[in-house]
């Protein structure tokens, strides 16, 4: 720093030089008129030279082209003069050849100081000192150095590109796994609204139970109603038997002739009860049945349901066999009128008497026996019986709807909820459920905290995809990454886009500075552009009369992710400045911004 005194004392030997020079060795030429002015602004100087006339550059007065750089000040501006001292607030411009060219204060040239700033020794012309030109060394120092700012630049940039590439894959995925997250839950919200209602199935079971005098009245019954069981196994196996061997020859109904259908009212009558047979003739469909055995644990009552929803299949498969039976022996028996002249001549006619012909003498004598009672297994005391609309749900009111009751439709029934079950409890053991409120309640328990555990996993996913993490979500990357710096009494530590603190540097715990609020400066005068360059951390631990503390952290462009400095600006509110690749990005992109939300991939 030049003391006031030492600077007047070197003007007035400036100007002292420049006196005796121009009146001298140094006669002011056009080219003395050019001194210390910019390439940039040549043209408005030798422009004067032809008309004679300089104008000030500020446009403020007009004057002899041959007063510039005549070492008196005639410009309010300066730039009359800036190639001497003579103006306070002129400017000297050095060429530095070989480097880059720099604006000095007018006032120091020929000052006797060679500046740093002008290296090729410009600014000294007058000789007072020899400054040596230095813009050789100093240029080629300069250049390598802003070619290492520029490796860095492109290595960091790099590693930038990097962080948007993983937002970019990260956005991608979180779509999906959200999307999985939320039908999951879907899922297991309807499998708690089900266990729900076996777990109400399983208490109304209890009730029941009770009023019905619990396992002293179903235990005995048990027995009884195996033993139904087999004697209906026995029957329905004898009706399958008599319909096995009629239907070995049924084939042959279709085979009539044409001539005998038309020709024939015993054929045709005999063809038409065939077809009505083949429209009871249901597919056989494999249904296992899950009552034929008895789960461990299972209670009298739960075992006697159970049974008794065999046994009202086995009644059920009992009155649709026999109605077939009764319909194919109709067919077979309506070809005894058959014309002998027609019955002889038509093959498949005459193989279908024969048939029938075995049959009776097989098995006509025979009466299939009616099923026996099952009035003695009848749960007589039982209450609360399911209306037809509840009874429409096979899987949880299949304790209720099914025993004991001859439904029309229970083979399909059973078959639909033999499907669901499989489908909707993997393997689990409803009918078990609907049995032990205990065990639906603990199941439904289960199912609710895997619930909680799914909507935590998806309320995480959600809240990434709703953070603004900068332009094409550079920070994702490091997102709640924590760099820290010590300061002679602190150490501050900031948790990425999460919260920021200040401990005491002997160790002891220091209070908050807050937690990510927002993008952008604390007195919120950002531009739309330098948005990204400040995060806002704030509502820190209060200040002792004073505010919540909080930390404004500017970030640049840079290689690692850094803090620079901290710095308490005023009493609680902390500047603090660092570097980071991901800072980079937005160098790249100053023009845009971006809400870092999923739609940042198409800026990629
Ligand atoms: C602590 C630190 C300081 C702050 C004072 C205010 O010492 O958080 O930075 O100025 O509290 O009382």
């Amino acid at each position: 720093m030049r003391s006031p005194s030492a600077v007047i004392l070197l003007l007035a030997g400036a100007s002292a030089a420049w006196a005796k020079s121009s009146s001298g060795d140094h006669h002011w030429t056009p080219e003395v008129a050019l001194r210390g002015v910019d390439p940039a602004k040549k043209t408005l100087y030798t422009a004067a030279e032809a008309s004679d006339t300089f104008k000030c550059l500020d446009g403020s007065k007009s004057i002899l082209f041959a007063s510039v750089n005549d070492d008196y000040c005639d410009c309010p501006d300066g730039t009359d003069e800036p190639g001497t001292s003579a103006c306070a607030n002129g400017v000297f411009h050095c060429k530095n050849e070989r480097h880059v060219g720099a604006d000095i204060p007018s006032s120091r040239v020929n000052d006797g100081i060679c500046d740093p700033e002008c290296c090729d020794g410009s600014d000294e012309y007058l000789g007072i000192v020899k400054c040596p030109n230095t813009c050789m060394e100093v240029g080629a120092a300069h250049r390598k150095e802003v070619e290492a700012q520029r490796v860095l630049l492109a290595e960091s940039e790099k590693i930038a590109k990097g962080y948007a590439e993983y937002a970019a894959q990260q956005s991608a995925s979180r779509g999906g796994e959200i999307a999985k997250l939320e039908r999951k839950l879907r899922d297991l919200n309807a499998r708690v609204d089900e266990l729900k209602e076996l777990k109400k199935a399983a208490e109304d079971f209890a009730e029941r139970e009770k009023g019905r005098g619990g396992a002293a009245d179903c235990c005995p019954k048990i027995e009884t109603c195996k033993a139904l069981i087999e004697q209906h196994t026995e029957i329905v196996d004898k009706l399958d038997n008599r319909l096995e061997f009629l239907k070995e020859a049924a084939q042959q109904f279709e085979n009539f002739a044409e001539e005998s259908i038309s020709e024939d009212d015993a054929a045709k009558k005999a063809f038409d009860l065939y077809s009505e047979y083949k429209a009871l003739e249901e597919p056989d469909v494999e249904v296992t049945d899950p009552d034929a055995e008895d789960s461990e644990g299972d209670t009298c009552c739960a075992k006697l349901d159970s049974c008794r929803a065999s046994l009202s299949r086995k009644r059920d498969e009992f009155s649709r066999g026999k109605e077939r039976l009764n319909q194919l022996v109709a067919a077979y028996a309506a070809l005894e009128a058959i014309r002998p002249e027609i019955g002889s001549a038509d093959s498949a006619v005459k193989s279908v008497n024969r048939k029938y012909a075995d049959y009776l003498q097989i098995f006509n004598k025979e009466e299939i026996a009616a099923l026996p009672n099952a009035a003695e297994i009848d749960d007589e005391k039982s209450t609360n019986q399911p209306t037809e609309e509840e009874c429409k749900d096979p899987l949880t009111k299949i304790t209720r709807c099914l025993p004991g009751k001859a439904v029309e439709s229970a083979k399909s029934l059973w078959s639909k909820v033999v499907t669901q079950v499989k489908k909707v409890t993997e393997g689990e053991d409803n009918t078990a459920l609907a049995h032990d409120a205990g065990k639906a309640a603990a199941k439904l328990s289960k199912v609710e905290s895997e619930i909680s555990d799914v909507q935590g996993q998806l309320d995480e996913k959600k809240k990434l995809r709703d953070t603004d993490f900068g332009p094409a979500g550079v920070w994702e990357k490091i997102f709640k990454d924590c760099v820290s710096l010590d300061t002679s009494e602190y150490t501050y530590e900031v948790c990425l886009l999460d919260r920021a603190s200040q401990k005491q540097k002997n160790g002891g715990h220091g209070p908050s500075l807050g937690s990510f609020q927002k993008w952008g400066r604390r007195d919120g005068k950002e531009t739309a552009a330098d948005k990204y360059k400040y995060m806002m951390y704030d509502h820190g631990e209060r200040c002792w009369n004073g505010p919540e503390r909080s930390v404004q952290v500017q970030v640049e462009c840079g290689r690692e992710t850094k803090l620079l400095s901290v710095v308490e600006m005023s009493k609680c509110e902390y500047d603090a400045k660092m570097t980071s690749p991901a800072a980079c990005e937005l160098a790249k992109k100053s023009a845009h911004s971006s809400s870092g939300k999923e739609n940042v991939k198409d800026e990629l």
